[in-house]
This record gives C-alpha cells, structure tokens and sequence, in this order.
C-alpha cells in the first residue's frame, strides 16, 4: 500500500514512520510513505500557504492553490480515481478500527494534514473524499493524526505483523476490549499470575479470557456491548454477572 501524506511539517513524520514496525514494513516495501511539502507547491514569491480569513474571525486558513495542486501532482501521476483523499479534521467521522480496516483494502492513500484554523472549503468540496477525526479535541495539525491512521491501517496489512500476530482476539476487533495480559515473572511484588493462565487448560483460558473481556466491556464501554457479536456463552456469562450485581445488598 501506498501513503502520500500532504504537509507542512514533513520532518513530523521523522520519528513514527521510521522505527519499529512502521520501519520494517517499509524496509521491506510492505507499504510505502511519501511525504509532500504543500509548500513546495505554493505559486507565490513568498511561498506562503495561508491567508486570512474572508469574514473576518481570528487565525488563518490553508488557501486552495497550493494544496489543490499537491494533490493534483499526486493523484495526477495514479489517475484520478486512483487515492481514497483523507481530510483529518475535528468535523471527520471517527476513526475506529472498523474504517481502519475498510482503509487497509485501498491500494493509495493521500492523506491531507490540516494546519490553522482548517483548509479552503473548496478543496474540501472538490477534492476530498474522506474526512476522519481521530477524536473530539483540538490539535495544532493533521499531521499526528495522520500518523494514527497510517499506523492503524499498515498493521492490518499482510507481512507488517509478525507471522504470530492475530488480530482475532485484540479490542474493537471483536467489538469486546482485550482481556487482561501476563507474563513473567509468576509473582512479582507478591502480586500472582491467575492460577488458570498457568495451567495449560487451554478451554479453561479460553473461557477466562472471555470473561474478562465482556467485564471489562461491560464495566468501561457497555456501548461497545450494544454492537458486539455475543455468543449464547458470552450472554449467559453477562446474565450470571448482572444476578450477581443485582444480588448485592446496597442498602
Ligand atoms: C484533528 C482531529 C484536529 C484542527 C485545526 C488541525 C486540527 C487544525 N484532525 N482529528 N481532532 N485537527 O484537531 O483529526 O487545522
């Protein structure tokens, strides 16, 4: 897969897409990012990319010409219908893992990060096809949420996890948080390691496991519950929890 990510801070991008798993993929041509200066396409003698706002009102705002003929330089080359075009902005859908992986089945993504108070409406009317949110805060740019979404969608790719890597059980996956995480040692500052995780009964971790994710769905997102897929297993565990809650004497 292809990222074209347009911005003004290109050197944003040094430290997330060139370590670990990121680095590797692209080492190992899984995905390939392409980072564009918008301000390499501004037309004017001071090369600026922003102007004032017409209407008046504070900050400034990401003129068209510029980011209008970045993407174009990109998209140009691959043909028009060739790239999904991100707009990040607070106005976006949510980003979840649902649209991470609708976003891994595209071939190229070019990614717009926003700087000021937002870009020319125009381009947005015309150019893009996609506008993402990775949350309901404010940032001074797109480009950290464009890493989130380039991170979220390369890890889906085949060949950028390790072999072992399984998305089956992790959060959102399953719309169910993940269960809770041990390893060595057994004991540590007289805290133990769950009996059943050391037993090698494999059913028994599997029943564990499950468990504990629908409990901690239940007790941090029960919103998460309403969209999840439950067994006749998982709803007989949710039924014994509730009785128990219900059984407790609160007076
Ligand atoms: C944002 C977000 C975000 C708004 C003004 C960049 C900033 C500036 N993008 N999810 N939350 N963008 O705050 O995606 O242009």
């Amino acid at each position: 897969m292809r990222f074209d990510i347009l911005t003004l801070f290109p050197e944003m991008f040094t430290g997330p897409l060139t370590s670990s798993i990121l680095k590797r993929a692209r080492e190992r041509g899984v995905i390939e990012v392409n980072l564009v200066n918008i301000r390499d396409y501004s037309t004017n003698k001071h090369h600026t990319v922003d102007d004032t706002p017409y209407g008046g009102g504070a900050g400034m705002v990401m003129g068209p010409e510029a980011l209008t003929n970045a993407i174009e330089n990109v998209v140009g080359r691959y043909g028009q219908s060739s790239h999904r075009v991100l707009l990040m902005c607070p106005q976006g859908r949510p980003f979840s893992q649902a649209l991470a992986m609708d976003l891994a089945g595209e071939k190229n993504l070019l990614l717009i990060c926003g700087h000021y108070e937002g870009i020319d409406e125009r381009v947005r009317e015309t150019m893009v096809t996609d506008e993402i949110s990775i949350g309901d805060y404010v940032l001074t740019g797109g480009e950290l949420p464009a890493a989130v979404v380039v991170d979220a969608v390369a890890r889906l790719l085949p060949g950028v996890l390790g072999e072992a890597a399984s998305f089956e059980e992790e959060s959102f996956q399953t719309s169910l948080l993940e269960y809770p995480h041990y390893t060595r040692p057994r004991e540590y500052r007289g805290q133990m390691v769950p009996e059943v995780l050391l037993s090698g009964h494999h059913e028994e971790i599997r029943k564990w496991r499950r468990r504990h994710s629908l409990l901690r769905t239940l007790a941090r997102r029960p919103d998460l519950l309403e969209q999840a897929e439950l067994t006749r297993e998982d709803k007989a565990i949710l039924r014994e929890v509730l009785q128990d809650l219900a059984s407790l004497d609160l007076d």
